[in-house]
């Protein structure tokens, strides 16, 4: 929740465990996205650093992406629910709440709000990370309540078109006429619009991608937080398959990623004009930080 707690005092630094040590160290805290960002993963120490999802998955790709991805992860708490993206999402080292199911969003509100309240002068960011069934079904009422009321979070929906957790049942996102392990007549009703919801709901910046482009993907998920900080609530619909449920050959996960961008996850963004001057801002702003590195770097060389 800031970095003091997570730096220790340096006498007792010996008597930590070497993983905690070597998080504080080499980990993400308190650095640029060109120190610890998602463009050199594999030289620092991820936030999500073990996980029990399956090997290959598309999903828990795209979970250690988002970590790498955070503007500031000492001052950012995630919520899920039930379903396997939570696997991985509770071994990050970044405070997770774990509800019943589907209140990501309903408890994201409040806790946003009692930030707002309790540290009027930082800027903390919420971010609720949660399946399609835990998002658009199960906890559907309380995702769209929190868009209405413009609660000023982050949601982003694993979507990997089937109850992947619980062993293949159908979801609302799931495409129409899939046949799944618990729906072997195949679905009968089209998959649901989460995009035109959110919209219609109010968010003020959505994105439906299959992330397949880790700088495009880590600079969406970057967008969706700076934008929640200032005007309203954001959301991102990532396609994040499901191998085992679909039977997606582990050597053709990112294929299929990418066949998947060519169809019903084709890249979609929209912002209000309230978000395309954040980010417009935002991203000047750190253009003019990366500049000015590189000419202190020359000069000092
Ligand atoms: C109240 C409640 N109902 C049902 C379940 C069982 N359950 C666990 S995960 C899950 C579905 C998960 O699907 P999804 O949200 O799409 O996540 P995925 O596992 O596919 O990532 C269900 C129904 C539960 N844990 N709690
Ligand atoms: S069941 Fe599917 S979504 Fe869940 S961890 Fe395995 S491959 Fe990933
Ligand atoms: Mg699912």
């Amino acid at each position: 929740m800031s970095l003091k707690y997570v730096t220790p005092a340096k006498v007792f630094k010996r008597y930590l465990p070497k993983d905690y040590v070597e998080l504080v160290d080499y980990g993400p805290f308190g650095k640029t996205q060109e120190e610890a960002g998602p463009q050199n993963m594999g030289q620092f120490k991820e936030l999500v650093e073990e996980h029990p999802m399956c090997s290959g998955c598309w999903m828990a790709y795209y979970i250690r992406l988002i970590f790498a991805s955070l503007p500031c992860p000492e001052e950012t708490v995630t919520l899920g629910t039930a379903g396997c993206g939570r696997l991985a999402i509770s071994q990050a080292a970044v405070p997770f709440i774990y509800g019943n199911y589907g209140d990501q969003n309903a408890m994201a509100s409040g806790l946003t709000r009692a930030f707002r309240l309790r540290f009027p002068d930082k800027t903390k960011d919420v971010i609720t990370i949660a399946g399609d069934g835990g998002t658009m079904d199960i906890g559907f009422s309380m995702t769209m309540h929190s868009w209405i009321r413009g609660e000023k979070f982050t949601t982003i929906m694993l979507d990997n078109e089937v109850y992947g957790n619980t062993g293949g049942q159908e979801s609302g996102m799931s495409p129409k006429g899939a046949v799944l392990k618990m729906a072997p007549l195949g679905k009968k009703g089209e998959k649901m619009p989460a995009t035109d919801l959110a919209i219609a709901a109010g968010c003020v910046y959505v994105v439906r991608m299959s992330p397949t482009n880790i700088k495009k993907a880590a600079q969406i998920i970057r967008r969706a937080i700076f934008v929640a900080r200032e005007v309203g609530p954001t959301f991102i619909h990532a396609y994040t398959s499901c191998n085992i449920e679909y039977s997606i050959p582990t050597e053709e996960v990112f294929a299929d990623a990418k066949e998947k961008e060519k169809g019903r996850f084709a890249f979609y963004e929209y912002m209000t004009d309230a978000s395309k001057e954040v980010i417009e801002r935002v991203e000047g702003e750190e253009k003019a930080a990366k500049k000015a590195l590189k000419a202190a770097r020359a000069e000092a060389n």
